[in-house]
C-alpha cells in the first residue's frame, strides 16, 4: 500500500508541474549533522546567523517535527540557456539566473501546498510543507530521495536538469517506502572548484560561504571585504560560474516556468541607471523577484562595487559613483568611495576627497576615504 500511495503522489506531483519527485525517510545521516557542525564551527556561514541558530533542527527533520516521518522532495527545472554565454559589455550588471525572473519562493510554495491538500484529502496523517527558508537541510535530503547529487560545488545535481533545479519539501506523518539514494557521479572532475572567481571552495564539497560571491551579494550586510571586491566583477546578486561549468548540464532541458522567465529589464541591466535608484525606483523594480530581499542600500553596494570592476569606465559610470559619494546610507556611501577612486581620475578623487571626507562621520565611510588617499599604508596593514 505504501508503495501504491508513492507511486500516486508521484504521479500527481508530475502532472502539477513539478520536473523532479523523490521520498526520503525523515532522517538525515550523521555526516549531514557532523558536516554542518563543522562548517558553522569554522565561521563558515559568514553572518548568516538564523543558520547557527537554527542547527539542530537543520540537521535532524525529527527534531524539527518530530511527528514526520517521510518527506516528498520536489524539484522544479529554472534552465535556461548559458548564462556564461552572455558577453559582458562593461556596462552592465549580471542577475544571477536564478533571480531573473519570479521569486521562485512564491511558485515553489504555491505548488507544494497544492499537492499537500491534494495528500490531505486522500490519505490520513499530518503534513508540513517547507522551501528554502525553513530550517531544512535540502540538498543532503534530495540526495536520500534519489532526485540528484551534492556535487563537489556543494549544489545538487540531477541526472535529467544538470544543476538546475529548485527544490521543496513536503513532510508526511505518514511511513512511505523510501526511494534509493542517488551515487555521486563527479569522478574526477573538478571544473566547479577550478572555476569559482573567488575561490571559495576550501576543498571539494566544502564552501566557505564567507568567500561566495552569492553570500557577498545576497546575504551579507556589510561593506565587502576588500580583497574580494576586484574578483566579483559585474556579478550584482548572486553568481552562477560554479553551476553553469558543470558538464551533466549538457543533459539539462530549458524550463517551461511561465514564472521563471526572465524580466527583460534584469537580463543585463544597467549599472548606472541602478546607480540610480531610490528607495521607491527600487521597489517598483524588482517587486516580486527574489532581488528584492537585499533592500536598495545592500544592492547599490552591489552595483557600486560592479562599477569600481568596469573595464572601461564610461563618463555616465563615473557621475553615478559620483552622485553616490553624497547618498544618506553609509554603505552605499563606502562602496561609491571604493567605485570613484577606481575609475575617476585621481585629480577628481582627491577633490571628492577634499569636498566629502571633512563631513563624513561614519567611521567605516572615512576609513574608505582615508584608504583612497593613502593606499600603500593600507596594502600593508593586516
Ligand atoms: C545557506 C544557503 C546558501 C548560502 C551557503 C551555501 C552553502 N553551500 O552552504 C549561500 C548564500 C552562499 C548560498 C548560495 C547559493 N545558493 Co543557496 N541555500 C542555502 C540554504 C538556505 C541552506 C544550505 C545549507 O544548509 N548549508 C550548510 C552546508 C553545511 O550544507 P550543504 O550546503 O548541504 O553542504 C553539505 C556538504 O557539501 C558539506 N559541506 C559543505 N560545506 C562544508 C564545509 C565544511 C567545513 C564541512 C566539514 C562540510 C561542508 O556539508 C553538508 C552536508 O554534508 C539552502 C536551502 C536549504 N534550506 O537547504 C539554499 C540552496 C542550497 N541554495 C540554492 C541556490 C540555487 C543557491 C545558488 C546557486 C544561488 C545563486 N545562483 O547565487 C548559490 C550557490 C552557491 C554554492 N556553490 O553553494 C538552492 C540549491 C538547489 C540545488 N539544486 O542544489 C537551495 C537548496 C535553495 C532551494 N530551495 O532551491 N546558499
Ligand atoms: S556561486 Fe560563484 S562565488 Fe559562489 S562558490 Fe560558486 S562560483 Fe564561487
Ligand atoms: S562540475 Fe564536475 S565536480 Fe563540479 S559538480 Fe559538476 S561534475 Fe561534480
Amino acid at each position: 500500500m505504501s508503495a501504491e500511495i508513492r507511486e500516486a503522489i508521484r504521479a500527481q506531483a508530475l502532472t502539477m508541474g513539478f520536473d523532479a519527485v523523490g521520498f526520503a525517510e525523515a532522517r538525515l545521516a550523521e555526516a549531514a549533522r557532523t558536516d554542518l557542525a563543522e562548517y558553522i564551527g569554522r565561521g563558515y556561514h559568514g553572518d548568516m546567523g538564523w543558520l547557527a541558530h537554527t542547527a539542530e533542527r537543520r540537521g535532524d527533520p525529527r527534531a524539527l517535527w518530530s511527528e514526520a516521518r517521510s518527506v516528498v522532495v520536489l524539484g522544479l527545472n529554472y534552465g535556461d540557456d548559458d548564462p556564461l554565454a552572455a558577453e559582458p559589455d562593461g556596462e552592465s550588471g549580471v542577475i544571477s539566473v536564478y533571480a531573473r525572473g519570479q521569486d521562485y519562493h512564491d511558485t515553489v510554495k504555491k505548488r507544494l501546498k497544492a499537492l499537500a491538500r491534494w495528500v490531505a484529502e486522500r490519505w490520513p496523517g499530518e503534513l508540513k510543507v517547507f522551501v528554502d527558508t525553513a530550517p531544512v537541510m535540502e540538498k543532503p535530503l534530495a540526495q536520500q530521495a534519489g532526485i540528484g547529487w551534492q556535487g563537489k560545488h556543494t549544489n545538487l545535481v540531477s541526472r535529467g536538469f544538470g544543476s538546475w533545479l529548485f527544490l521543496g519539501e513536503i513532510y508526511l506523518s505518514l511511513e512511505l517506502e523510501p526511494d534509493l539514494r542517488e551515487e555521486d557521479h563527479c569522478g574526477g572532475c573538478r571544473r566547479c572548484l577550478d572555476a569559482c572567481p573567488t575561490d571559495a571552495f576550501p576543498a571539494p564539497y566544502k564552501l566557505d560561504a564567507r568567500r561566495c560571491i552569492s553570500y557577498l551579494t545576497i546575504e551579507h550586510k556589510g561593506p565587502i571585504p576588500h580583497e574580494l571586491r576586484p574578483l566579483i566583477g559585474n556579478r550584482i546578486f548572486g553568481c552562477d560560474d560554479c553551476l553553469a561549468v558543470c558538464p551533466w548540464n549538457k543533459f539539462a532541458q530549458a524550463g517551461h516556468e511561465p514564472a521563471f522567465l526572465p524580466r527583460v529589464e534584469l537580463t543585463a541591466p544597467r549599472l548606472a541607471e541602478l546607480a540610480r535608484l531610490d528607495d521607491a525606483g527600487f521597489r517598483a523594480m524588482f517587486a516580486g523577484t527574489s532581488v528584492k530581499r537585499t533592500g536598495r542600500n545592500r544592492f547599490l553596494r552591489n552595483v557600486l562595487t560592479a562599477i569600481g570592476n568596469a573595464p572601461e569606465p564610461t563618463p555616465e559610470l563615473v557621475a553615478a559613483a559620483r552622485q553616490c559619494l553624497d547618498d544618506a546610507s553609509p554603505l552605499v556611501r563606502g562602496a561609491a568611495v571604493w567605485a570613484f577612486g577606481r575609475i575617476a581620475e585621481p585629480r577628481l578623487a582627491a577633490a571628492a576627497a577634499e569636498a566629502c571626507l571633512p563631513g563624513e562621520s561614519d567611521p567605516d565611510v572615512r576609513t574608505e576615504w582615508l584608504r583612497l588617499l593613502a593606499p600603500v599604508e593600507y596594502s600593508r596593514a593586516p
